[in-house]
């Protein structure tokens, strides 16, 4: 015999069976974990795709390693690398995406669980998600501390170092550390509330993962948390991480704005994503 919502072994799943599925009411715990690929289409370049990715432009600042630029201990003695890429990676004036606003359309259905974010920029909010859904696994650009005495540094003069790409210094006497957004390098520890959160996983009636290498633990290990037998979906330009395993496994492979606007359309939903992602 089999639950509901889970499936027996050999029976593949699909795109039109997981939206029939949510139509019907039988997912409505839906965890989802987001990288940089959903946020591309905003204007924000990922790490790792060939050539439009960080990492590939990185040659002209003679870093060690590409990952250096995100690391505490390079960024301790060597900050000007990062300050030099910030400008084009700072979040300023950014509009959501289709693929943000169907996260929000998941929270208004009531089938969001919630999300786990590797994502900086905070467009999840932005299109409309509340924020007690939402865990940034990674931090975000919204604050800024020394990374040594930890003072923390006012937006306005954050914002013009960010605009003239020059490293700004702590304001304390005798500190004068580099000032670091609140983000995580590679190097430092997640959000405290990260392993509370991640129990959530194993709750999930359906995953979905969408714009991620799958490369970056612990975020990483999210999808294999989820229960044997619970269908995950990704939505991503190239298969990532063990996805494809599973029996229960769905690969939307396309780009995360294609593959939401198939799946609304698959649940009837098309008309509330437009108006959503309109008023977002
Ligand atoms: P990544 O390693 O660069 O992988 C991105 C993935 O998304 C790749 O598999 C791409 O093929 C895929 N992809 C790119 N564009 C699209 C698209 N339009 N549609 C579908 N798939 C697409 O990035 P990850 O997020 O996996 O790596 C984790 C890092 C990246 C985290 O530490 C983030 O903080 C960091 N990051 C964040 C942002 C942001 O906040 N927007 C931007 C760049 C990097």
């Amino acid at each position: 015999t089999k639950s509901q919502n889970t499936t027996s072994v050999g029976e593949k799943l699909d795109m039109r069976t997981i939206a029939s599925r949510i139509k019907d009411g039988q997912i409505t715990r839906i965890v989802v974990l987001l990288g940089a690929g959903i946020s591309t289409a905003a204007g924000i370049p990922d790490f790792r795709s060939p050539n439009t990715g960080l990492y590939d432009k990185l040659a002209p600042l003679h870093l060690p390693y590409p990952e250096a630029v995100f690391h505490i201990s390079y960024f301790a003695h060597t900050p000007e690398p990062f300050y030099a890429i910030a400008r084009a990676r700072h979040p300023g004036n950014l509009q959501p995406t289709a693929s943000h606003a169907f996260l929000a359309l998941l929270a208004q259905k009531k089938v969001l669980h919630f999300i786990f974010t590797q994502n900086i920029d905070g467009l999840e909010q932005d299109a409309g998600v509340p924020a007690d859904k939402i865990l940034w696994a990674h931090g975000n650009w919204k604050s800024q501390h020394c990374w040594k005495c930890k003072t923390e540094y006012p937006d306005d003069l954050m914002q013009k170092a960010i605009r003239d790409g020059a490293v700004p210094y702590c304001q304390m006497p005798e500190c004068g550390g580099a000032v670091k957004p609140d983000v995580v390098f590679f190097g430092q520890s997640l959000p405290l509330e990260f392993d509370e959160k991640e129990k959530l996983v194993p709750e999930a009636d359906l995953m979905l993962v969408m714009g991620t290498s799958l490369k970056v633990a612990p975020c990483s290990r999210l999808p294999r948390l989820v229960q044997e037998g619970i269908p995950r979906v990704l939505i991503n330009m190239e298969k990532s991480g063990d996805f494809g395993s599973r029996n229960e496994d769905v690969c939307i492979l396309g780009s995360c704005d294609e593959g939401v606007r198939k799946l609304a359309h698959e649940l009837g939903w098309s008309e509330d994503l437009d108006a959503l992602w309109r008023s977002a």
